[in-house]
């Protein structure tokens, strides 16, 4: 804990100093990598806090080797703010949430879910792919905050980007595997989206949208890649009927009790951040 509890309340609350030129780059590419997000101090809290609640969550304790490509890209682990408060402050921390909404240009934006993405020391590649696949939600005004717990450098598979690929529709139905891998390099190599490969600093985040195209290379350190992420929507997002299996399966787990066709408004969607709270 740092040593001013106040200091990490400020960490959490302080609006982000987003500029026009932010919210502009964010709209045409759909993704954003923003330094100074967070301070060492507030970093190193969050560091333990996840780690240990990550340590406690895991069970997969197979070998690398005997798993596929998506079981080699990470370990993950949801929804952490239900069991543990250090996470719980850090999802519904306003300053994040605060960002996600400006980004959007929405009034206020909810929790889908969060998400622990551990990649092991040796860990595989994250394969192409566009998230909003998985989920049952009307509109593409959803983002990913994605927070490294470390600096990351590029052996250890930082998150990397097809700048405004949003636009691509080809490749929207694949789930993460080597098949999207594999269709979506072919597929992005002949367009003019610039791929971005880019370390993180410590403190640096990205955000990213629900149909830009993203990946991760393997973690060639013996060290664990820890990131956390965040998933926000639109505060008035709609439940949209499902269009396939996995999309069922995030409605019953990720927003249970939502009706098609309405705002997705379960207990476990909290709004984080409305414009009016300034
Ligand atoms: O952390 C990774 O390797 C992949 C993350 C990702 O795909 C996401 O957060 O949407």
């Amino acid at each position: 804990m740092p040593e001013n509890p106040y200091d990490l309340q400020q960490a959490f609350s302080e609006p982000y100093a987003l500029s026009a030129d932010h919210i502009a780059f964010y709209q045409k590419n759909r993704f954003i990598k923003l330094k100074h997000v967070f301070d060492a101090n507030t970093l190193a809290y969050l560091s333990r806090a996840i780690n240990d609640r990550v340590a406690q969550m895991n069970t997969n304790s197979s070998k690398l080797e005997e798993r596929d490509t998506y079981g080699k890209a990470f370990l993950q682990l949801f929804n952490l703010w239900r069991e543990d408060e250090a996470v719980k402050e850090l999802v519904f921390s306003k300053r994040l949430a605060r960002i996600a909404a400006e980004l959007m240009q929405v009034d206020g934006v909810r929790l889908y879910h969060d998400q622990a993405l551990f990649k092991e020391g040796g860990g595989g590649i994250t394969p192409w792919h566009a998230d909003q696949y998985y989920w049952p939600l009307e509109t593409d005004r959803t983002v990913t905050a994605w927070i490294p717990l470390q600096a990351t450098p590029l052996e250890m598979g930082p998150l990397e980007f097809s700048a405004g690929s949003h636009r691509i529709v080809e490749g929207r139905e694949l789930a993460i595997g080597d098949e999207s891998e594999k269709v979506m390099q072919q597929r992005l190599r002949v367009t003019d989206f610039e791929h971005v490969i880019e370390p993180f600093d410590a403190g640096e985040i990205s955000f990213h949208s629900g149909w830009v195209f993203h990946r991760a290379g393997a973690n060639t350190t013996q060290d664990m890649r820890r990131v956390m992420t965040i998933i926000y929507m639109d505060r008035d997002m709609i439940l949209k009927h499902p269009e396939n299996d996995n999309q069922v399966h995030d409605w019953n787990t990720w927003c249970p009790g939502a009706q098609i066709g309405e705002i997705i408004n379960s207990p476990i969607n909290p709004v984080l951040y409305e414009a009016s709270w300034k």
